[in-house]
C-alpha cells in the first residue's frame, strides 16, 4: 500500500487532490463549518481512496486532469463525512489521532458537519465532474447508509453469518473503494467491460481492506490506529463471524496479525460459530 501512495505520479496527483479537498471542506459561508470540516481533513488519513482514483486514471494512460482530481477529492470527502457519522454513532472520542467532532463539539454539530461534507461532495461532482460520476457517488452514499444500517442491526448477533458480514462490509466499505476506481474509468471514457472490471477490482480491494481493518482493531498499537485498540471487542460487536471466537476467548489475541490468525485457526471455538 505504501508503494502505491509513494509512486511519484500518485504522490504528485495527491498533492493536487489535497488542495481540492481542503477548498471544498472550507467552502461554506459559515466559518464554523469550515473550521470543523477542516479539522477532520487535516487530522490525517491515508488518502487511499483518492490514490485508487488516480491509479485507475493512470492505468488508462491518462494524466489525472481537473475532473479526475475533483472526483478523487469528492471520494475522500464522502469517506471523511462518513467517518464523522460513524464516530457519532459509536460515541467515539478519537479518530486519526485527534478528538472526534462529536466529542469536541457535541453530537448535533458533528451530525451537520458530516451532512455538509457528503452534500458538498455531491454538489462538486455534479458541477465540476460529470453527471455519470455524480450518479455513481450518490448511489455509493446510499450503499454506505445501507451497509451501516445492516451493521447496526446485525453487529451484536453472535451467530451472524459470513454472508451477512460480507453484505454489510460490501455496503459500508467496499462500495466506496469500488466507486473510487469506477469514477476514474468513467472519466477515461473506458468501455462498459473495462468499467465493470475496475469496479470489481475496487470492490474486492475494499472487502479485503475492511477485513484487515477489523483485525487491526484487535492487534495494532493505538498510535498506529489513531484510536484505542480493541474497541470493537470491548463493545461486544461481532465485526466478522470468526471474531466471535476472540470475544469468547480474548487470550487468542496476540500483538500481531499472523499470531492472532494462527491462534484462531487452532481454536475450536471457531468451529462452533
Ligand atoms: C450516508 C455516508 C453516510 C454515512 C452513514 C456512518 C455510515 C453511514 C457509514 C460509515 C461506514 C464506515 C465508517 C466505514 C468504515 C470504513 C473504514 C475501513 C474506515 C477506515 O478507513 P481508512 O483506514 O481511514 O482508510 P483513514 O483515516 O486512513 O482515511
Amino acid at each position: 500500500m505504501d508503494e502505491l501512495l509513494n509512486t511519484p505520479a500518485i504522490a504528485h496527483g495527491l498533492r493536487k487532490v489535497e488542495t481540492r479537498i481542503r477548498r471544498l471542506a472550507g467552502s461554506s459561508a459559515l466559518p464554523g463549518i469550515n473550521t470543523s470540516a477542516g479539522r477532520i481533513i487535516t487530522a490525517g488519513g491515508k488518502r487511499l481512496r483518492p490514490a485508487l482514483t488516480l491509479a485507475t486514471s493512470l492505468a488508462f494512460g491518462r494524466t489525472p486532469d481537473r475532473r479526475v482530481i475533483t472526483a478523487a477529492a469528492c471520494v475522500e470527502l464522502i469517506h471523511a463525512g462518513s467517518l464523522v457519522h460513524d464516530d457519532l454513532m459509536d460515541h467515539a472520542t478519537q479518530r486519526r489521532g485527534a478528538r472526534t467532532l462529536n466529542a469536541e463539539l457535541g453530537e448535533g454539530k458533528a451530525l451537520v458537519i458530516g451532512d455538509f461534507m457528503l452534500a458538498r461532495a455531491g454538489l462538486a461532482a455534479i458541477t465540476s465532474v460529470s453527471r455519470p460520476v455524480a450518479e455513481v457517488l450518490a448511489a455509493t452514499v446510499v450503499e454506505l447508509a445501507e451497509g451501516q444500517y445492516l451493521e447496526t442491526t446485525d453487529l451484536h448477533d453472535p451467530h451472524r453469518t459470513i454472508e451477512s458480514a460480507l453484505r454489510s462490509i460490501t455496503g459500508k466499505t467496499a462500495a466506496l473503494f469500488r466507486a473510487s476506481c469506477l469514477v476514474a474509468a468513467i472519466c477515461a471514457r473506458a468501455s462498459a467491460e473495462e468499467r465493470a472490471r475496475m469496479a470489481a477490482y475496487g470492490e474486492r480491494f475494499g472487502l479485503i481492506f475492511q477485513i484487515l481493518d477489523d483485525l487491526l482493531d484487535l492487534t495494532a498499537p493505538a498510535e498506529t490506529l489513531g484510536k484505542p485498540a480493541g474497541n470493537d471487542l470491548r463493545q461486544g460487536v461481532y465485526t466478522l463471524p470468526f471474531l466471535t471466537a476472540l470475544a469468547k476467548d480474548p487470550s487468542l489475541l496476540h500483538d500481531d496479525v499472523d499470531a492472532t490468525l494462527a491462534a484462531l485457526r487452532r481454536s475450536t471455538i471457531v468451529e462452533d460459530t
